[in-house]
């Protein structure tokens, strides 16, 4: 396998100088990307030095090498994962046949739709998250802010370089159309609801690193099973890097946490309103983001039933994520007991597996909730934080807006309008987390809601100077 050239004007490990036509195409949508970095990503640290890791390998054990970099000369590029010789298709109608290195004219179309789909995430994560930098907790957060950004962008660049290499005109329209959909934008909004709601403030991106990075982990991986072998490696190796994401969110939530926790120590008391006047993030509120944002994220798994699901598995286009730990995995036999509004609905299996994979995803939340609670626990208080119901706050699928409470109880309609904000933030929750925010840039100091890491980066200590402002 070719190693990563990274000296290339487009880092790559898929032998880009070999094909001139490609790599020009890819080098003239490369200034419209840096053009949309310079004005929608992370505003105003565009000449800051950041301690950063690039992929210089696919090596899972030696792929990063750290050092300070100024955003834009990030090495953004092209990393396919190593291929595996003679991959063969691992489930669907066409099982045992030789996995495709060219698109199927038949799944052209869907294929694309599934990768514009992915691809439109990226920059779109990257413009939610653009001015938070103003509001760091402090540079180690930063730091891992704009690590989190460069590599949404460098995701971007993995589905470029598929619509580019493999979708001809077609595709190279779509890449453009990537960075013309903007997040949030009234005319021209991204693709999935998600990547229009705005992160103004780091609980909230704590809790989209949390939950909805983990959607990534799980489409991704769903992708890595593709018969369409180029998408599988491209994102065998995006998971690599999707784990440090989870990883902000997990210890993100856990700093919150914990800092609560000496707050409510030292005060003596857990009442909501003595731990907000003292700077931190009570329980119930921090419960109320978890809610939000789970909820939202659970939306991107599609609906309960679903033909496109279906199809996409019977024709080998995506996968379960970990496809190998299923007995069966042509699933023409199987069912699915779906439990629907009106009662629990006996539905094909192929059709279910949109919940099949929600239901995976909602196992894999639990961790972190599990050693939350562990904390709380350990400082002797009964509050357990807790995953919403699947069917609370619906907006895609068999429970879009029915009243659900986060318990999964259905309540009249008019209770739940009546009680909505006691499950997610209010407009008033909102803006006391906003006036939380306050910019923290001395090395080594933290804000007064969330306690400082374990660790720091790459061995590094807490107060390293991560982010050296200019
Ligand atoms: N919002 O049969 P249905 C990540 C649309 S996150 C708006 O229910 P299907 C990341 C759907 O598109 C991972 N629309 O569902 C994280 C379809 O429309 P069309 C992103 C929605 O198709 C953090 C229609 O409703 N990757 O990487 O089985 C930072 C009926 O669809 C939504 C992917 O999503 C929604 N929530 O599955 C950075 C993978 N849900 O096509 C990055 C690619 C559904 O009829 N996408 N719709 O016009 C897919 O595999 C599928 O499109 C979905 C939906 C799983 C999203």
């Amino acid at each position: 396998m070719a190693s990563i050239n990274t000296t290339d004007k487009i880092p790559n490990n898929v032998n880009l100088a070999n094909d001139r036509t490609l790599q020009r195409a890819l080098e003239h949508w490369q200034p419209h990307f840096i053009d949309w970095w310079q004005h929608l990503g992370p505003s105003d640290f565009q000449t800051a030095d950041v301690y950063l890791r690039t992929a210089t390998s696919v090596d899972a054990d030696g792929w990063a090498s750290y050092g300070a970099v100024q955003m834009p000369n990030y090495r953004w590029g092209i990393f396919l994962a190593d291929p595996v010789a003679d991959r063969r298709i691992g489930f669907g109608d066409n099982m045992g046949q030789p996995a495709w290195q060219q698109v199927p004219g038949e799944f052209r179309s869907t294929l694309r739709r599934l990768i514009v789909t992915q691809g439109d995430t990226e920059p779109a994560s990257v413009e939610q998250q653009r001015l938070l930098g103003h509001t760091c907790p402090s540079l180690y957060d930063l730091r891992n802010l704009f690590q989190v950004n460069v590599e949404e962008g460098r995701h971007l660049w993995a589905m470029v370089y598929l619509l580019h290499a493999y979708f001809g005109r077609d595709g190279r329209e779509e890449a453009e159309e990537l960075l013309a959909r903007h997040s949030g934008d009234a005319d021209k909004p991204r693709i999935l609801t998600t990547f229009n709601e705005p992160i103004s403030d780091w609980l909230s991106f704590y809790c989209f690193t949390y939950f909805t990075d983990r959607d990534g982990k799980y489409q991704l991986k769903s992708f890595a099973e593709s018969a369409f072998d180029p998408l599988s490696r491209t994102c065998r190796f995006m998971l690599t890097e999707e784990a440090h994401h989870m990883f902000v969110g997990e210890t993100g939530i856990g700093r919150v946490v914990k800092r609560t926790l000496e707050v409510m120590k030292e005060l003596g008391t857990d009442d909501p309103a003595k731990i907000r006047a003292a700077g931190a993030v009570d329980l119930p509120l921090l419960q109320k983001y978890l809610n939000f944002w789970c909820s939202s994220s659970l939306d991107l798994f599609g609906s309960e039933v679903s033909s496109n699901s279906a199809a996409n598995f019977a024709n080998g286009l995506k996968g379960r994520p970990d496809e190998s730990q299923y007995e069966d995995h042509v699933l023409r036999a199987a069912h699915f007991k779906l439990q629907t509004p009106k009662g629990v609905e006996d539905v094909p299996m192929l059709n279910a597996l949109n919940e099949v994979m929600r239901e995976s995803y909602l196992k894999d939340c639990e961790i972190g909730l599990k050693r939350w609670n562990r904390a709380i626990e350990r400082a002797g208080h009964a509050f357990r934080l807790a995953l919403p119901s699947p069917h609370f706050r619906r907006s895609i699928g068999a429970w879009v807006d029915a009243p659900v409470t986060p318990e999964g109880k259905v309540i009249p309609r008019e209770e739940f309008e009546k009680r909505r904000y006691e499950w997610i933030p209010a407009e008033a929750d909102r803006a006391f987390v906003r006036s939380l925010m306050q910019r923290v840039v001395a090395p080594g100091r933290m804000a007064g809601w969330v306690a400082p890491p374990e660790r720091g980066i790459n061995n590094l200590p807490v107060d390293y100077e991560y982010v050296r402002l200019s």
